[in-house]
């Protein structure tokens, strides 16, 4: 089956629908339709959004015959109980980070995919440039990896009037900032470096209590420090309190030879750090390695940006319906992962020493 003959469906209406639904549009899918948290905001979203029709329950659309494929787009504890019913109905599934609200619940929808085709969008992968940083890293170019660090910082979490379902915990879960954005930090780390995050040592801090009248769960921001198994040390901030910083996700890798900079607010360029002459390196396809070139779908100059690796995440995964396997793909092995360290980095705070990150 190619992609241009799957039937997906959707579970949820917000934002993050809205992003996949582009690329599942583009990757040539049907949209059969859409369920929302009432039957009329699921209606509604079906025409707005041009998604198909509204289906009044998540126990109608997964029986369906016509859907090959659910994206799950629901507040994180929903996850577990939708993946569930998607794959119990002989479905393949993309869902949404994090995967699961604990690891165990995470590594419990891992073990019941059994052959079905997953995914979780650590979309930042799908940058041709964190596709080069990877590939030189992986050929040598920058040395043993002696440390990394990285930050991801927003400020959409600043105001206290705002009430966000993420911060309650019985529909976010027990972590905010680290689960939503730090696991995009760590998985760009450990794509990039091919090793693991072995332990950290973590503080967490919420800086209201309350938001909009509603109790806060769970963290505004964490700071760590990482071992890998490579033996690189590093420091990894996260906070959605960061004023003016909207989707500041960067990482720098120093090896022994040369520094590796990606800047996912200026995902055209890397910066190769040298002791003399560093240098910018551009999104140029004549310039880049094959991995990189494959998913540089735009002339060097015109910029790619987030919907582009999102729309590539979406694409590679149907192709994978199709029995076509890609490099770098994120699967539920991957969201299985994020929630391991999410377990980990929890347990760093509750404890204030080193903890080691459960292989799952
Ligand atoms: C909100 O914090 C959010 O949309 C995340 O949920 C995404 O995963 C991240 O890519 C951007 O910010």
């Amino acid at each position: 089956m190619d992609a241009a003959s799957l039937t997906v469906g959707f579970l949820g209406t917000g934002f993050m629908t809205q992003v996949h639904s582009r690329g599942a549009r583009l990757a040539g899918a049907r949209i059969a339709g859409v369920v929302g948290s009432s039957p009329a905001k699921g209606a509604a979203a079906a025409r707005e959004l041009r998604l198909g029709r509204g289906y009044d329950s998540v126990a109608e659309l997964v029986s369906d015959p016509e859907i090959d494929l659910v994206h799950v787009c629901t507040p994180n504890a929903l996850h577990a109980e939708q993946v569930r019913a998607v794959l119990a109905a002989g479905k393949h599934v993309i869902c949404e980070k994090p995967l699961g609200v604990t690891g165990d619940e995470a590594a419990g929808l891992l073990a019941a995919a059994g052959d079905a085709v997953t995914g979780v969008p650590f979309v930042y992968r799908f940058h041709p440039l964190v596709r080069e940083a990877r590939a030189r890293v992986r050929a040598g170019d920058i040395g043993t990896v002696l440390h990394v660090n990285g930050v991801y910082l927003q400020d959409w979490m600043l105001d206290p009037a705002n009430h966000n379902w993420r911060a309650d915990g019985d529909a976010g879960g027990p972590s905010r900032a680290f689960a939503d954005i730090g696991s995009h930090l760590c998985d760009l780390v450990e794509f990039v470096t091919g090793d693991r995050i072995a332990r950290v040592c973590a503080v967490k801090s919420t800086v209201y209590a309350q938001r909009g009248g509603h109790v806060v769960d769970n963290e505004d921001a964490g700071a760590l420090l990482v071992t890998t198994t490579g033996g690189a040390i590093g420091t990894l901030l996260v906070s959605q309190v960061a004023p003016g910083r909207k989707n500041g996700l960067v990482i720098e890798i120093a090896g022994s030879a040369e520094s590796i900079r990606f800047d996912q607010e200026q995902p055209e360029t890397i910066w190769l750090g040298r002791a003399t002459g560093s240098v910018l390196l551009p999104r140029d396809p004549d310039q880049l390695g094959p991995d990189a070139q494959r998913l540089s779908i735009i002339p060097a100059g015109h910029p790619q940006g987030y919907q582009d690796a999102f729309n590539a995440f979406i694409a590679d995964t149907y192709a994978a319906v199709g029995g076509e396997t890609s490099d770098g793909l994120p699967t539920f092995a991957d969201g299985a992962r994020a929630a391991r360290l999410t377990d980990a980095f929890l347990a760093a705070t509750d404890q204030a020493g080193w903890v080691d990150v459960v292989d799952s």
